[in-house]
């Protein structure tokens, strides 16, 4: 480069306007569904009907535009459910086998809270403040669950797009998380095109920590945490102030704040932009075994978040797909009784 060129360069450097942070979804790209003039009955009419679904595919439609949530009741198998319980009890129980990260909150471990669940005791694995990472790598009946046809009708309708399963959660007791929306910390390459399922593993006990949310608050405006919508090393505001914007919002806007009392085997689905969060746990004796998956679309999500570098390797299941954790490829389906379920 010659030495005009290079200071041509250094002058647009430094004139050229900061980048401005980002403050809303970019309307263009927001799922069709969230588009003000969104036609579900036309959007349905156009493609192959879905059969033997055991809800009403329309109607959950307009329940989510209005809401933000549906609920799926018995939408998983109660016998897949209680083999991916039975898989996480052996994964506590057999920890110093195993490499799948765990995040721990609790104040010895600030320094470090994830780490390969071998280097973690037993009765810490066993206790709250525990989030179990990504088990569907090593499960199979942990990514039949993740996929199951019930949820990625849903959600492939919702996106319109194959659904790419992104990452997943596994709790034992109630997380007792302040209120928030997840697209501040799960970002895929379109924010808007992001979704959760919350499928119970047992019946939930109110005084375990439920979960909570507002319906109707994925239209509200998003929190500015000073650098925009996304929480990183660069905001100057934190969790606990995005909870009580929160919080004050939904008061102020009139929504009405919901406990998730459901049924092992049922499933939550909810928007990018719902704000939810972990109830306090009345009674500490009370497990909340739940497992929690995030989507989002083909479109979306190109590649695994922990290797954007590199082609991923897909896993398909009922038309949707999983990456393959890059960095554990041979810890992949290491649970396998779920092959034969
Ligand atoms: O299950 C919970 O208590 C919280 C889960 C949650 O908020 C999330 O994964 O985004």
């Amino acid at each position: 480069m010659s030495l005009i060129s290079k200071l041509k360069a250094v002058v647009r450097q430094t004139i050229s306007p900061p980048v401005k942070p980002v403050t809303e979804f970019d309307y263009p790209t927001l799922p069709w569904i969230d588009k003000k003039d969104a036609d579900i009955d036309g959007f349905l009419r156009q493609r192959e009907p879905v059969t033997d679904l055991p809800y009403d595919l329309v109607e959950k439609m307009r329940f989510w535009k209005a809401n933000g949530y549906v609920i799926l009741e018995q939408a998983i198998q109660t016998a897949w459910v209680e083999q991916l319980w039975r898989e996480v009890e052996e994964l506590i129980d057999q920890h110093q086998k195993h490499q799948t990260l765990v995040r721990v909150d609790l104040p010895a471990y600030t320094q470090k809270p994830v780490q390969p669940v071998r280097d973690v005791p037993k009765e810490v694995l066993n206790g709250p403040y525990i989030k179990f990472m990504d088990f569907h790598d090593n499960s199979v009946i942990g990514k039949k669950i993740m996929l199951h046809r019930n949820i990625v009708t849903f959600l492939s309708a919702v996106f319109n797009d194959k659904v790419i399963g992104m990452q997943s959660l596994l709790f034992k007791y109630g997380s007792q998380q302040a209120t928030h929306q997840d697209f501040a910390y799960v970002v895929s390459e379109i924010p808007s095109h992001l979704a959760a399922a919350w499928v119970a593993l047992e019946d939930v006990h109110i005084d375990s920590g439920p979960l909570f949310y507002y319906p109707g608050s994925h239209t509200l405006n998003k929190f500015n945490f000073g650098n925009g919508i996304f929480f990183n090393g660069q905001s100057t505001r934190d969790p606990n102030d995005f909870a009580n914007y929160l919080d004050k919002r939904c008061q102020e806007a009139g929504l009405k704040r919901k406990t998730l009392l459901i049924k092992k085997g049922d499933v939550l689905l909810w928007h990018a932009a719902l704000a939810h969060g972990g109830d306090e746990i009345r009674n500490p004796a009370l497990t909340r075994k739940s497992f929690v998956c995030h989507y989002s679309s083909d479109k979306a999500y190109r590649h695994h978040r922990q290797l954007p570098t590199a082609e991923p390797i897909r896993r398909t299941i009922n038309g949707a797909d999983v990456f393959v954790n890059p960095h554990m490829p041979d810890q992949e389906d290491i649970f396998d009784a779920g092959k034969t379920l």
